[in-house]
């Protein structure tokens, strides 16, 4: 008698493909769209998941974490400093204390655990995805998002003239990290001037990039390093303290622009 229940091949893929579409047909219009799977968009899809709100969360990747599966150098442990280790509680992941304020964790720990939190509170993901464009209506406001299949920047260029497609939403987040990518769209038109970050100084970034966070254009909120292109702030390498708080500053500010919205 075998473990497993007897299946059709043909059912086993009916049943991705299904799938899949339904969920990428759904989010076709969102609430919000977060561009980058890193801490700090994590973070954020996760509070404004649960919050209620409709979210997918795109990532070029085929994994989530961005830069939050190691710490510094090639070693899996990360530093975080006051009170930036209440949200380490939150999520069940243990910590040790360094120095005064400042705390050590192990980054595959806490960056599952911050994955399965975002996807337990509704996030939807949609990997191997990669931000092509963004849309902008009228008084140029950010309405989505335009995307195409990620791996296609490795295929040759014959083979490439894949049109990407739009993804609606109210508000977009760019969660791109050092590469400010939706950002960078917006500054291609002339319609936002980035000061580029600035060099490494740890006491200074941390509190500046969550004091910046927030909607840098109509209907685009800006959070984690992606902050520090914007206002030119000087960068803090293996320290993610202001990661997770400047994604929980994002969903705040994300909430209130889709509750004014919602105002007739
Ligand atoms: O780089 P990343 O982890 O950004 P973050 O949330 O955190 C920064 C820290 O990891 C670290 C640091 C602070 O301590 O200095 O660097 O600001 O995650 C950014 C994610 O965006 C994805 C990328 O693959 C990564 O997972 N991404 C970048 N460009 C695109 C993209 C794109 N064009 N389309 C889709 N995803």
């Amino acid at each position: 008698m075998p473990l497993f229940h007897p299946v059709k091949e043909s059912d086993v893929t009916r049943a991705i493909v299904s799938n899949f579409l339904r969920q990428f047909e759904e989010y076709a219009e969102s609430d919000v769209i977060i561009v980058g799977g890193g801490p700090s968009g994590l973070i954020a899809g996760k509070e404004l998941a649960k919050a209620g709100l409709k979210v997918a969360l795109i990532e070029r990747n085929n994994y989530l974490g961005g830069g939050f599966w190691i710490g510094g150098y090639f070693m899996n442990k990360f530093t975080l400093r006051e009170p930036s280790q209440e949200v380490l509680d939150e999520l069940g992941v243990p910590y040790e204390k360094a120095t005064a304020g400042l705390y050590v964790a192990d980054a595959p720990h806490a960056c599952a655990s911050l994955i399965a939190a975002a996807c337990n509170a509704g996030l939807k993901i949609f990997n191997l995805t990669l931000l092509e464009d963004i849309i902008l209506h009228e008084n140029d406001r950010m309405a989505g998002v335009v995307v195409n299949w990620s791996p296609i920047i490795h295929m040759p260029k014959e083979l490439t003239a894949l049109d990407p497609v739009p993804m609606e939403s109210r508000v977009v987040i760019d969660a791109t990290g050092h590469d400010a990518v939706v950002l960078k769209k917006l500054e291609k038109r002339q319609l936002i001037q980035l000061a580029g970050e600035g060099a490494l100084w740890i006491d200074k970034s941390e509190d500046a990039v969550v004091e910046h966070t927030g909607e840098a254009y109509p209907g685009l909120v800006v959070t984690g390093m992606a902050v520090g292109a914007v206002y030119g702030l000087p960068r803090m390498g293996p320290t993610f303290g202001a990661m997770l708080l400047s994604g929980k500053r994002a969903a705040e500010v994300t909430l209130g622009i889709v509750k004014k919205a919602a105002i007739p």
